[in-house]
Order: structure tokens, then sequence, then C-alpha cells
């Protein structure tokens, strides 16, 4: 057995409200690192593709309704088929740019403000899961979305509930939590976001960091 540090990719999730920037700040940055000549990867969750994905998929387009804790269960499913695979490629040394993970998950289920289905019980299915190694919390207020044309056309996507999901984030951040002002430029959030990726990448690159999980 080795004791020499495990060099591997690291884990960094981006989260925020809709309309943040997310899904063009992580294909941005993925770019960037991949062009640094670090191995690096795009996922995003929900993962649309698998079986539970296109079942969360008729969810959000209202194709389908689906009670809310079991909707709630069907995401974090989603996450826990994706583990496997996801520690295997930290492990071989990709980094992984994830676009929303179990905090997507929490936050919109607790902001439906159900009976019983309270922040606690919304986090223990994600017990367990890989924690990330930084999470990049994209910040940007209802009224700034709004200013930016608003929202699309899928379950979730209106003001009111969305006020009610970063109300849920606040009170989620942890101190391994990177506040950015969404409301920037961006080149400006790109630029903050390569130079902090760029030391968790080194960080875990270096070895000897231990894939946590949540919710530690
Ligand atoms: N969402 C996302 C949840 O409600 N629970 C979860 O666990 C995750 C990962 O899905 N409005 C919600 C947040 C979004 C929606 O995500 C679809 P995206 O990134 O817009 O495709
Ligand atoms: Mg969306």
């Amino acid at each position: 057995a080795s004791t020499q540090p495990q060099p591997r990719g690291a884990f960094i999730v981006f989260e925020g409200a809709d309309r943040a920037g997310k899904s063009t700040q992580c294909q941005m940055l993925v770019e960037h690192l991949q062009a640094a000549g670090v191995a690096a990867e795009l996922w995003r969750f929900p993962d649309r593709t698998t079986a539970i994905g296109k079942m969360i998929n008729s969810y959000l387009t209202s194709q389908a309704d689906i009670d809310d804790a079991a909707v709630h269960l069907l995401f974090s499913a989603n996450r826990w088929e994706k583990r496997e695979e996801l520690l295997r490629k930290l492990r071989a040394g990709t980094t992984l740019v994830v676009d929303r993970y179990a905090y997507s998950g929490v936050a919109f289920t607790a902001a439906k403000g159900a009976p019983g289905l309270d922040r606690a019980w919304c986090m223990s299915p994600d017990e367990g899961l890989p924690a990330p190694d930084a999470v990049f919390f994209l910040s940007l207020t209802v009224e700034q979305a709004a200013a930016r044309g608003g929202y699309g056309e899928e379950r979730y996507e209106k003001a009111d509930f969305q006020r009610k999901v970063l109300e849920q984030f606040q009170a989620m951040r942890g101190s391994s939590w990177r506040v950015i002002d969404a409301s920037q430029s961006i080149e400006d959030i790109q630029q903050q976001l390569r130079e902090q990726a760029a030391a968790v990448v080194a960080r875990c690159q270096r070895g000897g960091e231990p894939i946590k999980q949540l919710w530690g």
C-alpha cells in the first residue's frame, strides 16, 4: 500500500438560481481548462439523458405531474446513478465542472414550503454523495434576472418561486462556497472563476486531498 498523495481531478460545482449564467460560465471554464492542458469535462444535473433523467425532464417541461417528495427523490437518484462514474473520473485525474448538484436539489424542493419537506428532509437522500471541492455560487437577484429578459417556460421559472429558492440557497451557504456577483460582465465573471478554479485544480493535482462526502 502506498502512502503517496494521490493526484486526482477537482470536483467543481456551480450553483445559483435560474438565469444566473451558470451554463455559459461552466462551458467557458471547461474550454479554458482544456486549452490549458487540464483534463476536464462538463457535467450537469439533472442529467436528462438517463431513464430517471427523462422522467425529470417530463416533470420540468410539465408533460408530467409528479408528487413533490417523489420527484425530489428522482433528482437525488439521478445523482446517485452517476456516483460511480463521477468517482472514477476524479480518480483518473479528470476535473469535473458540474452545472448544479445537491444544493439545487435541496433549494428547489425546500422552496415549495410543502408540509414535511423541510430542509433537513430534503438533504437526507443526498447524504453520502461525493462532496465538491468547491462550490461557485453565481449570485443574481430576481430583479437582475428580470432585467436580463426574464425566465424561461420550465416549471419553477417564476419570479416569486425563484425568490424563495434564493432564500434557501442563502441558508445553505457553507465555508467552501465562493459567491460571485453574477451581475458583472461575462468576461469579468469568467476571469474570477478561472483564478479560483486554477487554485482548486492545483490543490487536487498535488494529491493528498481526500474526496469528502455530503453533507460534510
Ligand atoms: N432542479 C435541479 C431541481 O429542482 N432539483 C435538482 O436536484 C436539480 C439538480 O431543475 N430549475 C431544478 C433547477 C432548475 C431545473 O435545471 C433544471 P437546469 O440547470 O435549468 O437544466
Ligand atoms: Mg434552467
